[in-house]
């Protein structure tokens, strides 16, 4: 997902990457463990910033105040075509450009684990009946949470199999009660230098942003992740609250979400913004429609590190691909 290739010849993600190399560091990390302190320890050695290694680790998950609600039961309509992706793979492979765009990823897990998980409000406004600031508590608790297993498919030609707990975005739809002129829901990110050292920057428009068609946003699939692995979300995976709409490329899912507008206009994401040619509203995962840089045919697993064939909208096509009919008009799969 960089913008700017240092070389044309640079492929995307890990391709880059002797495979050899990328296994092994992610065996290292995976004895390391996610214990912020210990890993910020460890890592010392191997080029975190300073502010980094010094900091305490406010983000720690066992300490989060939605403990009790975890493990969620299981809703077992939502099946695997694959085995779940081991947890010390997902927890350290994560895209989440706040904390930078290094394809080091684990220095991405250890950075967000400074980040405060609380206090933390969302912002419910735009048209709605009534627009109001929540405790992400009150909000969670308010919701019925259930445990989902679900494909990940990012743009970049890898994937992943998670079980995420938490609730339908149509759940939180009805509580917000968006007025009729509501014709789409826009996912902002949480904006603070100070914790993100990206942001700091200027490459890109922050804060990260995407958005649904409420049609795309009431649909069955469309959910809000609260935690993972039966149990809140470790920060990378973008707690306190996160999109996840499996049907779609990776990017649309938003991370650590501190806003929620429902609006009239469509919403322009981050990535739409920064490289409109290459990533588009609707991100509809296709694999006969080539990103502009790279085929979409197939994807590498992360668990088993093998490739296998993309499935049109992500195996997700009996669900969703309604939304779509009649739709001629439009760049559905970028
Ligand atoms: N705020 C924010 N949300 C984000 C991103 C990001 O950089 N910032 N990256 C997106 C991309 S490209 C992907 S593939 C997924 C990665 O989720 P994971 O790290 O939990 O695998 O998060 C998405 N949500
Ligand atoms: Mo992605």
């Amino acid at each position: 997902m960089l913008i700017r290739r240092r070389h044309s010849w640079e492929l995307p993600e890990s391709a880059a990457t002797p495979e050899t190399v990328y296994l092994s560091r992610r065996h290292l990390l995976g004895g390391i463990g996610l214990a912020g302190g210990l890993a910020a320890g460890a890592l010392a050695g191997v080029g975190l910033p300073e502010f980094a290694r010094a900091a305490p680790t406010p983000g720690d998950p066992a300490l989060d105040p939605t403990n009790d609600l975890y493990p969620a039961k299981r809703n077992d309509a939502y099946t695997l075509d694959r085995p779940v992706t081991p947890e010390d793979i997902t927890a350290n492979y994560n895209n989440f450009y706040e904390f930078g765009s290094e394809r080091r990823n684990y220095q991405i897990a250890d950075l967000a684990a400074r980040m405060p998980r609380r206090p933390w409000t969302v912002k419910i406004d735009g048209l709605v009946e009534k627009e109001r600031e929540v405790g992400i508590d009150d909000i969670i608790r308010a919701m019925p949470l259930e445990e989902r297993l679900y494909r990940h498919r990012c743009v970049e030609a890898w994937s992943m199999a998670v079980p995420w707990t938490g609730f339908a975005v149509k759940e939180l739809v009805a509580w917000a009660k968006p007025l009729s002129g509501a014709k789409f829901i826009r996912m902002e990110t949480f904006m603070n230098p100070k914790v993100a050292p990206a942001q700091n920057g200027f490459v890109y428009p922050w804060p990260y942003v995407d958005g649904l068609t409420m049609a795309e946003a009431t649909n069955d699939l469309a959910f809000f992740v609260t935690g993972v692995y039966g149990k809140p979300a470790p920060n990378q995976y973008g707690a306190p609250l996160r999109l996840a709409v499996p049907w779609k490329y990776g990017f649309k899912s938003v991370k650590s979400i501190v806003r929620i507008s429902f609006v009239a206009e469509r919403p322009v994401g981050l990535w739409e913004q920064v490289q409109g040619r290459e990533y588009g509203f609707w991100a509809n995962v296709n694999p006969a429609v080539p990103h502009p840089r790279w085929s979409q045919a197939t994807e590498r697993d992360l668990g088993t590190g093998e490739r296998r064939p993309t499935l049109i909208y992500n195996g997700y096509a009996e669900q969703v691909a309604g939304l779509y009919a009649g739709m001629t008009g439009e760049k559905l799969f970028m």
